[in-house]
């Protein structure tokens, strides 16, 4: 995206030239899926696709926003006196809930903005279109402010913003990525503690390929909800027979021992996907640092089975390309990636065969499936910031 093409669509919706152009990334999870609420292990890196935000100074109180991607829905105007949800105000909301939560810890800001957004991270496909948008509204209001808010606090309060006033109960996995990362890098991130190692990703000879199913299940924030309270009841029911605080706490020996105490066979599914999965993670990465990208792909692979069957956020969409991607040439390893329920997987596919595994699968994926899938090639980025330092 240039920006000068920005400022341009900045200028045929405010009439106005734009002072200033910022850019948040979308991520993708290397392996690590539904363990940031357990307290255990995520692998993210940020990706190129994003959002970006071309903003103006306001005199009085007021934030206008336009998005590029709805521009059916115009233009939407709120006050900073009333940062109230509103279902009306749409997408906006986002914009909101950041500005309420950074207001509440640094004080009434002095005015409002203009806001131009495009995103390039397609909507309801598990790559952080929220995170991005509620990232970038943090770097927007902390740089055109000048405010003295750390990055890591701008990733808290986008996870507030998801959490209270979303109702998505989501852990801080996509925040982080969207705010912490580092290009070339994946984060290795300890949720309970926030410690994260940033861990090269060089790939010479392969690329990552995001696979969209283009399929977004109903309902899926209260599934989403829904497991996080499995989780929550089978840690309680783990606890009269262990002292930890989190499933992220326990060993996959532990868990085998006592794994009997947890009544419910759903539950105890569910927490075993959360027990083997951090562990996956910490090994993944490790083989990963060590050069040993098949065994890492072996890692994703089991990551995925778990999904689908322990934990049940795969749909068919999303089994079909994975499982699909396994059997094609060139490929170390494949799984969902994200919240499921739809959306998107990656595959770690050599480098020779991309054009070829992107073909095969298009045509295989719209047999099965009935419609098309998307294939992009992952590029990573760094964390959300002033345009300028991107390009
Ligand atoms: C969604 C959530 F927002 C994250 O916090 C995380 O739980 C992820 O699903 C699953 O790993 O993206």
């Amino acid at each position: 995206m240039k920006r000068t093409q920005l400022m341009q669509e900045f200028k045929e919706q405010f009439n106005y030239e734009a002072e200033r152009v910022f850019f948040s990334p979308g991520r993708i999870n290397l392996i690590g899926e539904h363990t940031d609420y357990n307290g255990g292990k995520v692998f993210p890196c940020a990706i190129t696709m994003g959002t970006y935000g071309v903003v103006k100074k306001r005199k009085d109180n007021e934030i206008h926003a336009v998005s590029g991607n709805f521009l059916n829905i115009g233009k939407i105007t709120f006050n900073m006196a009333d940062l109230s949800f509103k279902k009306e105000d749409n997408w906006t909301n986002y914009l909101k809930g950041m500005i309420k939560y950074i207001q509440e810890k640094v004080g009434a800001l002095p005015h409002g903005f203009d806001v131009y957004i495009y995103g390039t991270i397609p909507n309801g496909a598990s790559l952080s279109s929220s995170a991005s948008l509620e990232l970038l509204t943090g770097i927007i209001v902390k740089e055109i402010y000048d405010l003295n808010i750390s990055q890591l606090e701008l990733v808290k309060l986008g996870m507030r913003t998801e959490n209270e006033f979303l109702g998505l109960n989501s852990g801080i996995l996509d925040q982080f990525a969207v705010g912490m990362a580092k290009k070339g890098h994946a984060m290795l991130l300890d949720t309970n503690t926030l410690v994260y190692e940033q861990v090269p990703v060089d790939l010479p000879n392969h690329k990552i390929i995001i696979m969209n199913s283009m399929t977004r299940r109903e309902l899926v924030d209260s599934e989403y909800n829904i497991r996080r309270q499995q989780c929550d009841l089978a840690l309680k029911q783990l606890q009269k027979v262990t002292d930890v605080k989190s499933l992220g706490e326990l060993s996959i020996e532990t868990f085998e021992k006592y794994k009997h105490i947890i009544e419910d066979d759903v539950l105890m599914r569910r927490a075993r996907h959360a027990v083997y999965e951090n562990e996956r993670t910490e090994r993944a990465a490790e083989v990963l640092k060590a050069g040993d990208l098949d065994q890492f792909g072996k890692y994703m692979n089991a990551s995925h089975i778990s999904l689908d069957e322990d934990y049940e956020v795969t749909i068919k969409g999303t089994d079909f390309l994975a499982r699909t991607a396994w059997e094609q040439a060139g490929v170390v390893g494949a799984r969902m990636t994200g919240g499921g329920f739809g959306g998107c997987c990656i595959a770690i596919v050599l480098n020779e065969e991309v054009d070829k595994f992107i073909d095969k699968m298009k045509g295989k994926y719209k047999d099965e499936i009935g419609h098309d899938a998307e294939f992009y090639i992952a590029e990573t980025a760094k964390g959300a910031g002033e345009w300028e330092t991107y390009e």
